[in-house]
């Protein structure tokens, strides 16, 4: 997780986020997640390379991380906090709540042959 200062005044907050200052990469791309069906499963993949930060913007959702050796569940409710989801993690979003927006940040564009889908696949190649 990255704490991000909090910037503003009386009017109101503001965060910056700041490619190779609080965000540990060069971005090359931004998407946006919302809209997200109540008990839906998002993600459920790994990246061979990619680099991501994601920050929940609106609402809350919980993200379960899993490096093939120890799994970990972290919530996501803040928008001063980011969290770094390096190569070779398997990642789910769920529990999203009504509203939900999560901003992701990633060191490089979209590339399906980036992802790994496979579960078993995933566990093989991370021994
Ligand atoms: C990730 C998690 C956190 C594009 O055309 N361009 C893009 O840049 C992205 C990210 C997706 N797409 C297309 C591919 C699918 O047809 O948008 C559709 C939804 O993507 P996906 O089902 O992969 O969405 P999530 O929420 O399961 O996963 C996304 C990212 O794809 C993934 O890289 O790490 O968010």
């Amino acid at each position: 997780m990255i704490d991000f200062d909090e910037r503003g005044d009386h009017l109101g907050m503001l965060v910056a986020l700041e490619a190779g200052r609080n965000v540990p990469f060069p971005v090359k791309r931004v998407y946006y997640i919302y809209g997200t069906l109540a008990g839906a499963r998002r993600g459920r993949h790994a990246h061979h390379k990619l680099r991501q930060l994601m920050v929940c913007l609106s609402g809350t959702c919980k993200v379960l991380l899993d490096d093939g050796r120890a799994q970990e569940t972290v919530t996501l409710s803040r928008n001063t906090q980011g969290l770094l989801l390096d190569p070779m993690v398997w990642h789910e979003m769920f529990e999203f709540s009504k509203g939900c927006v999560l901003l992701v940040l990633a060191d490089d564009w979209y590339d399906e042959s980036d992802y790994i889908r496979n579960y078993d696949a995933f566990k093989a190649a991370s021994r």
